[in-house]
C-alpha cells in the first residue's frame, strides 16, 4: 500500500529553496523598476523582521491612475521584554523621523514597529536599527518571535532574573543563518553560507510562528496563556524556584472556519530556572517535527496538541527533555492589564507607567507624546542613571528606575506635553487595546487603531449613563479575527468583519484565564452600542460587589454558547473555575 505524503503549503517550498532565508532578496532590493519585492521574498523578508505592505487608503486611487500600489515596509524589532536605554530610544525616534512615518508604534508583544519605509531605504533603516544595538532578526516569520516578559519590575531582583532568563532564551532561539548579516549588514559570505546548521529549527524552520512569554504573578500582563509556550515564575520566600510551563496558547482564527479557533494554553508542569532553554528546545523541536505543514491555518502548536492529545505531547516533550516534568506549583493571577502611574521600586527608584493609546507614539495637536519622551530620553542619555524605557505587553510605556530626584522633572514634562492620560482617562480607555489594522495591515477587514478613540468615547457615554464611569472593563479591538490585540481575552471585544462591521465578543475574565464568546455577529456601531447599553444597565443594577463585567455576563447567563473550544486552565481557584 502506498502512502501519499501530504501536499505541503507553498511557503514550505519557498523556505526549502531559500538557502537559509536568502532567496532573491538581494536581487529584489536592487530592482529599481518597482517598489515591491518578488513574491517569494515577501515570505522570506518576514524572518528578517519586515513585511511588505501598501497604503490601503490609496489603493483605489492608484489603481484608477494605473499606478502600482503604494508599497512600503513595516519593520519590527526583536527586543526581549521590550527594554531600551534612553540612547536607544533617541536613535529609534530619529529612525522613525528619517526613514518611517514619523511615529513609533509599540506593539502588543513589547516591540517597536516602524511603518512606511520605502524599499530604497530599507537597508539603511535596518543598518540604523542595528547601529542602535537592536536587531530585527526573527521578529516575524516561522520561528520564535519576540519573547515577552512581565513589564513592571515590582520585585526588582526577581524580575531581573526572569528578564535574564527570557533574554537568554531569545538569544538561544535565534536562527543561526547568516542571511540577515549578509543581506542587510554587508557581512562577507563565508564557506557554508546558505547551508548553515540550524540545530533547533532545521532546514525548513517551524511550520508557523512561535511565541513565548514569561509572567510574574500576580500580574498576567503578558497574557501568558495566549502563547505557544509560557513560563509562569514560581516565587517562594523571595526566591525564584523556577517556572510553571504552559503550552499551546494561540488566538488566530478565520471567520467561518470552525476548525480554526483561539485557544488558551494548558499547564504542562514545573521546571527549574536553569532548564528553561532545555524545555523550550524540547517543545519547539516537537512542534517542528509534528506540526502541520500542509495548511498554514492549521499549523500552530495549539492544533498539534489538540490533534494528538496533551498526554501524547507531554510524553514526547519529556522524552526530548530527558526527564519527566515535575507537577506544576499553584499560582494566582490578579489581572492582565498594566498598573498605571508611579510605583515605588527599590533603592529609592520608582517606575512610571504611561498610557500610550493603541501604542502609537506621535505628536498630535497638544498631545506631543513623541516630543515628551524625546525630552526625557535626552535628559538621561549618556548618563549613568540607569533609567530605562520598557514597553509593556499592552502597548504602553514604562519609564523604569527613575532616581527620586528626577521624578518631579519627569512629571512636569509629562504634564506639559499632555502625556498624563494615566491621571485623567477612564479605566476603560486606559486598558483598551487596538491592533494596527488599516491602513497598513493587509489583512484588516475593519478599522481598529484609528477607531479606538471614538469608539471608547461612545462607550464612556454609556458608562456615564449607568453610573459606571470608574468600572475597569477591558476593551479590545481587532480589525480581523487574527487577534493581534488579543481580543479573545477582552471583556468586550470587537473583531472586524467588514468596513464598519464587527463581531461583538463578550465575557473574558480580567486575568487572561477565560476566553470570551461570540455574542452578536456582523453588527454595526449602532447595534453594538445598543447591545452594550442594555448589558451595562443590567450590570449596574444586578452585579455583585466588585464583580467584573465579564464575570457578571457569564454568571448572569447572558452569553450564548461558545462557538469554539474553551480550554479551562487547571490551576484556577475554585471560585473562578466556577465561572
Ligand atoms: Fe499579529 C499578522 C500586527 C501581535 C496574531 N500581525 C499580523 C500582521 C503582520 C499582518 C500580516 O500578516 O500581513 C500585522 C501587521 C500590521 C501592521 O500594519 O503593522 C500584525 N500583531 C501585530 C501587532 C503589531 C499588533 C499591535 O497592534 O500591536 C503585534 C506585533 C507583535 C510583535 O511585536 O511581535 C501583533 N498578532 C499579535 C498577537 C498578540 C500576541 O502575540 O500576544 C496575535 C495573537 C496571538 C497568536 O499569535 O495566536 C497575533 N498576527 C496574528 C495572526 C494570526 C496567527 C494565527 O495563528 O492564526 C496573523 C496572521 C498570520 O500569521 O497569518 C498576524
Ligand atoms: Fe491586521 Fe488582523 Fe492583526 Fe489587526 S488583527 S493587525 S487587522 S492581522
Amino acid at each position: 500500500m502506498s502512502v501519499t505524503a501530504p501536499v505541503l503549503s507553498p511557503v514550505e517550498g519557498i523556505k526549502t529553496r531559500s538557502r537559509r532565508l536568502r532567496g532573491t532578496l538581494l536581487e529584489s532590493l536592487a530592482n529599481e523598476v518597482t517598489g515591491a519585492i518578488a513574491d517569494d521574498d515577501t515570505q522570506l523578508i518576514k524572518f528578517h523582521g519586515s513585511y511588505m505592505q501598501d497604503d490601503r487608503d490609496l489603493r483605489e486611487e492608484r489603481r484608477a491612475a494605473k499606478l502600482e500600489p503604494d508599497y512600503s515596509f513595516m519593520i519590527r524589532t526583536r527586543l526581549p521584554g521590550g527594554v531600551v536605554t534612553p540612547e536607544q530610544w533617541l536613535k529609534l525616534d530619529a529612525i522613525a523621523q528619517r526613514y518611517a512615518n514619523g511615529t513609533l508604534r509599540l506593539t502588543t508583544r513589547q516591540a517597536f514597529q516602524f511603518h512606511g519605509v520605502i524599499k530604497r531605504e530599507l537597508k539603511s533603516t535596518l543598518q540604523a536599527i542595528n547601529a542602535a544595538l537592536i536587531d530585527t532578526i526573527a521578529a516575524c516569520g516561522d520561528v520564535n518571535r519576540n519573547v515577552m516578559v512581565a513589564a513592571n519590575p515590582l520585585v526588582s531582583d526577581l524580575h531581573a532574573q526572569v528578564y535574564a532568563d527570557a533574554a537568554n532564551l531569545s538569544e538561544f532561539l535565534k536562527p543561526k543563518t547568516r542571511a540577515y548579516y549578509e543581506i542587510w549588514l554587508d557581512e562577507e559570505k563565508v564557506a557554508g553560507s546558505g547551508e548553515e546548521y540550524e540545530p533547533i529549527y532545521g532546514a525548513v524552520y517551524l511550520p508557523r510562528k512561535f511565541k513565548v512569554a514569561f509572567a510574574v504573578p500576580p500580574l498576567n500582563d503578558v497574557d501568558v496563556f495566549a502563547n505557544d509556550l509560557g513560563f509562569i515564575a514560581v516565587i517562594e520566600n523571595g526566591q525564584l524556584l523556577g517556572y510553571n510551563v504552559v503550552v499551546g496558547g494561540g488566538l488566530g482564527a478565520t471567520h467561518g472556519e470552525p476548525a480554526t479557533y483561539p485557544r488558551l494554553a494548558d499547564v504542562l508542569g514545573f521546571v527549574a530556572a536553569d532548564r528553561v532553554n532545555a524545555i523550550a528546545e524540547a517543545v519547539i523541536t516537537t512542534q517542528r517535527d509534528f506540526g502541520g505543514r500542509a495548511d498554514r491555518k492549521h499549523a500552530r502548536l495549539k492544533y498539534t496538541i489538540d490533534d494528538r492529545g496533551l498526554d501524547w505531547f507531554k510524553s514526547e516533550v519529556e522524552r526530548r527533555f530527558g526527564a519527566p516534568l515535575r507537577p506544576a506549583r499553584p499560582f494566582r493571577f490578579e489581572h492582565n492589564g498594566d498598573r498605571f502611574g508611579w510605583v515605588e521600586g527599590r533603592n529609592g527608584r520608582a517606575h512610571l507607567t504611561l498610557r500610550i493609546e493603541a501604542g502609537r507614539v506621535a505628536d498630535r495637536g497638544e498631545q506631543r507624546h513623541l516630543s515628551a519622551l524625546r525630552k526625557i530620553a535626552q535628559l538621561h542619555a549618556n548618563e549613568d542613571s540607569g533609567l530605562e524605557f520598557r514597553l509593556t505587553p499592552n502597548q504602553n510605556l514604562l519609564i523604569a528606575n527613575v532616581p527620586s530626584e528626577d521624578r518631579a522633572e519627569i512629571d512636569e514634562i509629562v504634564a506639559e506635553h499632555h502625556l498624563d492620560l494615566y491621571r485623567t482617562a477612564t479605566p476603560l480607555r486606559l486598558n483598551a487595546l487596538a491592533c494596527v489594522a488599516l491602513p497598513t495591515c493587509a489583512l484588516a477587514m475593519a478599522e481598529a487603531e484609528r477607531y479606538l478613540p471614538d469608539f471608547t468615547t461612545k462607550v464612556e457615554a454609556l458608562l456615564d449613563k449607568h453610573g459606571l464611569r470608574d468600572a475597569r472593563i477591558h476593551l479590545r479591538l481587532s480589525g480581523c479575527p487574527n487577534g493581534c490585540s488579543r481580543p479573545y481575552l477582552g471583556e468586550i471585544a470587537l473583531i472586524g468583519k467588514a468596513p464598519g462591521r464587527y463581531n461583538l465578543m463578550l465575557g473574558a475574565d480580567v486575568r487572561g484565564q477565560r476566553l470570551n464568546r461570540l455574542h452578536r455577529e456582523n453588527v454595526d456601531e449602532a447595534q453594538i452600542l445598543a447591545t452594550l447599553d442594555e448589558l451595562l444597565a443590567r450590570y449596574a443594577a444586578e452585579r455583585a460587589d466588585a464583580q467584573a463585567f465579564g464575570d457578571f455576563l457569564v454568571r448572569a447567563g447572558v452569553l450564548a454558547e461558545a462557538h469554539y473550544k474553551v480550554i479551562p486552565v487547571t490551576l484556577l481557584e475554585p471560585s473562578a473555575a466556577a465561572a
